[in-house]
């Protein structure tokens, strides 16, 4: 079964619930970057990549220039990801790089599913049935009076943890929302996401000041390049660090797990390029006793950490899951566990009129 043709198509899609803040980002839209395989034997697969409103366009550019290089090979997602991946190297060995890749990997696997009439996790090879599953907030534009609500919302549905935003200007007013928080849900556990916008100093006094608060992870302390950094925050705190959506390749999530700097990896099967390498770094991080625990697209994570024996949860992403934003037929979490679609492929149902409602272009040609 060979590639005959890959067809692309952009897709900037609003946030259902409003936008989404945190101490970096000012989100509006996700796009969604959506790839069709189609094969000699007539099959069709569906991929997609995505971003948080920024950088569509350029995952579009590389894809065009990979495609034709595609084209006739084999449907063999390792073997197409490696020399795939060599040739956009030269642009960064992560980013852009990955994010293209992700389309055409995941739109692979959902061939290989379609071909043999395996479900995604079985295909992968099934250790689970469902995920649970944490209730996330993009969420310091709102009051401390509604992020209490929604994590209490998140509880009452049955999940099993929550995460919410940090980084106030003024740290006390962090730990003033925090405390609210858990004041509110008792012993419920809580992570925290900082998004790298902290200094180390900025790290080391918001990490004291949490200490109190027993909090389950803090996420992205500083900024991704620097593993050096958080194996030194690591080694002065107690609470665990959570990170990856930022981190794009297998060599570096290694660097953070053979420095003790990372304790829960997040990666994100977008921006790591797909199922391909996320099973490699899902291998990776049982070999250091990581648990699994990747950012977004909460649907398609479920569907692998089905196969994953390290994983511990999927991320709901309040008013961002794919479901939520219409891009998909609805997969809805029953008593906070997400299980995914018992059919060939990865089971991601496309919505084609709201992607194309959506499509970047449209606008303009409409
Ligand atoms: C996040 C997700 C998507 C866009 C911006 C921020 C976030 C998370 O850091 O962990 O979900
Ligand atoms: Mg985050």
């Amino acid at each position: 079964m060979k590639i005959d043709s890959i067809d692309l198509q952009l897709s900037r899609i609003p946030l259902p619930k409003g936008p989404w803040g945190d101490q970096i980002h000012r989100v509006t839209h996700i796009e969604i970057l959506l790839a069709d395989i189609t094969t000699d034997t007539g099959l069709v697969g569906t991929g997609f990549s995505h971003t948080s409103g920024v950088g569509g366009r350029m995952m579009m550019a590389a894809l065009e220039e990979l495609v034709p290089t595609l084209i006739g090979r084999e449907v063999n997602p390792r073997g197409v990801w490696h020399d795939a991946w060599q040739h956009l190297r030269d642009n960064g060995p992560g980013g852009t790089t990955t994010l293209a890749l992700a389309a055409i990997d995941i739109a692979l696997w959902d061939l290989l599913g379609k071909r043999y009439g395996l479900a995604l996790p079985d295909l992968l090879g099934r250790v689970r049935d469902r995920v649970p599953l944490y209730g996330s907030g993009i969420n310091l534009n709102l009051s401390a009076e509604e992020v209490v609500e929604q994590v209490k919302g998140w509880k009452a549905d049955g999940f099993f943890a929550a995460k919410v935003k940090v980084g106030k200007p003024d740290l006390e007013e962090d730990v003033e929302r925090l405390t609210k928080i858990r004041e509110a849900v008792g012993s419920y556990p809580l992570m925290v996401d900082a998004n790298q916008g902290w200094t180390y100093g900025e790290a080391v006094r918001a990490v004291e000041r949490f200490r109190h608060l027993g909090l389950y992870w803090v996420e992205e302390p500083l900024r991704v390049d620097d593993v050096e950094s958080h194996a030194r925050l690591r080694a002065r705190s107690s609470i665990p660090i959570g990170l990856g959506e930022n981190v794009y390749t297998l060599q570096q999530f290694n660097q953070y797990l053979v420095n003790d700097a990372c304790d829960f990896v997040q990666a994100d099967l977008g921006r790591v390029g797909g199922i391909t390498p996320y099973m490699d770094i899902a291998a990776l991080g049982r070999a250091y006793s990581a648990p699994m625990a990747p950012h977004f697209v909460v649907e398609l994570s479920a569907a692998v950490l089905c196969a994953v024996p390290n994983a511990l949860c999927g991320e709901m992403t309040d008013g961002g899951t794919l479901t939520e934003l219409g891009v998909i037929a609805p997969q809805p979490p029953e008593n906070g566990f997400l299980a995914p679609r018992n059919v060939p492929g990865t089971g991601l149902e496309y919505d084609r009129d709201r992607l194309r409602a959506h499509a970047v272009g449209a606008e303009v040609a409409a």
